[in-house]
Formats: C-alpha cells, structure tokens, sequence
C-alpha cells in the first residue's frame, strides 16, 4: 500500500502552515500543488528530458561541474546499470543553465524549454523554502543568495525482469531541500517509514514532490526531518525524474537557525560547511547523515568543522567506519 503524503496548496497561505510544519517535521516529505508553473511546460519538460539520453555518449561526458563535489554526468556504469544523470550547476543562475545547453549541442528548443523550466522551479523552490521557513515562525527569510542544483535522472528499466530492482539506493539527501518532478507514467519512489520499511509513494499528477534534506534538519536545529528515499523498478519502462536542489547558502556555511535555539532546544550541531560535508559523503559512500552528525556535536566531540574539515573529524569518522 502507497504510503500517505501530505499535500500542500501554496495558494493556500497561511491556512497550510501547521499541516506543512507537521509533515516537515514528521514525514520530511511532502506533495505541493498550485505552484504556478505553466501547465504544458511540465510535459514539454519530460520529453525533452526524454531526448537529452538519446545524444551521444561521448558529448554527455562533456556535463563536468567541477566546482561542486559529485556534480557531473553519471554514467550508466558509474551507480547501478539502470541510472544515468545530467547535472546544472549552479541551477540559481541562467548563465550556468545556458552553459549546460552549450556543451550538450541541445536544440533551440531544448534550450528554451530547459532554461523556462529551470527558472520557474526557482521561483517555486524559493516560494517553497520561504513557506518552510514561515511554518517554523521565521517570516520573511530568504533563500534567493542560496546555490541550486538540478538534475535530469533516467532509470533505463527494460526487462520484465528487472522490475524490484534498485535503480537508486536509499539515501537522504545531503542539501537543504529537494523538489522531484516524477514520471507520471510510472511509479518507483519509496520512503522509509517509522518502523524502517520502504513504502511506495505513488505519483500524482501536476504535484511536486519535496523532500527534506541534511543541511536543513541540521539548520532547523532537528525541528525538520530528513526523508531517507529510494528507486526501485516498479515495471519494464524506462522512468524519468527532473529534480531541482536548493543547496546551501553561498557562503556554504550550515548552522542551526539561531531563532530556533531556546532552552527548550538547545543547539544540536555546530556549524559546518556544506561542501565539505557533500565531499566527506560522497568520500565515504554515507548515504545518511548519521554518521557525520554526531560528530558535529560539540558537548560530545569538540569538533570543530567550521572552516575546513579537521583530521581530527576524518579519524572519528573512520575510527567509526571500522
Ligand atoms: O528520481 C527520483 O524520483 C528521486 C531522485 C532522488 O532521490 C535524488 O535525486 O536524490
């Protein structure tokens, strides 16, 4: 049975703030609708999403983004025989979104759809992570200095047999928030519920779906929950998903918001900088922050991560590896 998902109507303001802190705080995840994007271009998203994986192998290779860790094309070969992923970085900004159409040789066209579509779900992701904000009595915040990412996913499912396939593995992710366009045509999301099992979340559509991330449960001081996530075949069709990233902020430094620090939730983690913490992941395959923030508590540890990452913290994180 399909796991129940909030859905938030962002027209509906402020009447959904409690039901959006809730499923922030209790799910990490949740369906947004009335977002505003043009109701084709999603469509017309897709199918270009679609053509991008049909151009050559030798010019995908060319989507490198060096100035962000594991932010380039993935290859089929590289996480599992079925995904395969494009990389914008950084998503916030049309130069990088038009850099991206350059290097990939993309049609007029797809140029025109990829740069409408990225710019609109920067406008829905800063309408989001403001409402997220508000739910937890910050009015007014604002993530417009913060850095994006998009990715475009293709799960190449074909086989009758590779339906319950893993296509992406359980993993929170690493950044603040995360908003998923599914394939409508096929399911294959799951989260993990309470009691630590996957269950599927169906896709609904015209809704977005939003997942809470790393750097906002640590920002949040604990108030918000990530959402461990994963892939799976659900049937012999390839599937895809275009998924936008709010990062971090530009000076990339993490830290509990101090306006949710009181003495009835005294502060969690120190402050940490976001690519070094995305680096130290990615280094260690953590596909959760469960090992790393631990360490980011200060009464326990006396790590301090706030500029660089000490070999003190690399030697408690591999003394707790082993
Ligand atoms: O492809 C999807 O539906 C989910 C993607 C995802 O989990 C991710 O990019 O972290």
């Amino acid at each position: 049975m399909a796991a129940p998902v909030a859905v938030i109507d962002l027209e509906n303001f402020p009447a959904e703030l409690e039901k959006l802190a809730a499923a922030a705080a209790r799910q990490g995840c949740f369906r947004i609708v009335k977002h505003g994007m043009r109701p084709s271009l999603e469509a017309e998203m897709k199918a270009v999403t679609r053509s991008l994986f049909e151009i050559p192998a030798e010019v995908k290779l060319l989507n490198i983004n060096e100035r962000i860790d594991n932010g380039s094309y993935v290859p089929p070969t590289k996480m599992g025989r079925f995904f395969e992923s494009f990389s914008i970085y950084d998503a916030a900004s049309l130069a990088d979104v038009h850099a991206f159409c350059s290097i990939l040789q993309v049609s007029e066209y797809q140029r025109e759809i990829l740069c409408e579509c990225v710019a609109e779900l920067y406008g829905v992701m800063m309408n989001v992570a403001g409402k997220v904000a508000e739910s937890l009595g910050l009015n007014g915040y604002s993530f417009e200095e913060w850095a994006c990412g998009a990715r475009l996913h293709l799960y190449n499912f074909k086989e009758e047999e590779d339906i319950g396939s893993i296509g992406l593995p359980g993993h929170t992710d690493s950044n603040f928030l995360t908003l998923v366009i599914e394939d409508d045509s096929v399911g294959g999301l799951e989260i993990m519920n309470a009691n630590k099992d996957f269950v599927a979340i169906d896709p609904v559509p015209g809704a977005f779906l939003v997942f809470v991330g790393d750097a906002a449960k640590a920002w949040s001081n604990g108030r918000m929950r990530n959402a461990m996530h994963r892939v799976i075949c659900k049937a012999a069709t390839p599937r895809i998903s275009i998924v936008y990233y709010l990062l971090a902020p530009k000076d990339d430094r993490i830290e509990p918001e101090p306006a949710l620090i009181d003495s009835d939730h005294p502060k969690l983690y120190q402050s940490f900088m976001y690519g070094e913490y995305r680096k130290l992941r990615n280094a260690y395959h953590l596909k959760t922050e469960e090992m790393i923030f631990p360490l980011l508590k200060a009464e326990e540890h006396q790590v301090t991560i706030s500029t660089s990452l000490s070999d003190k913290l690399l030697q408690s994180l591999s003394n707790y590896l082993h």
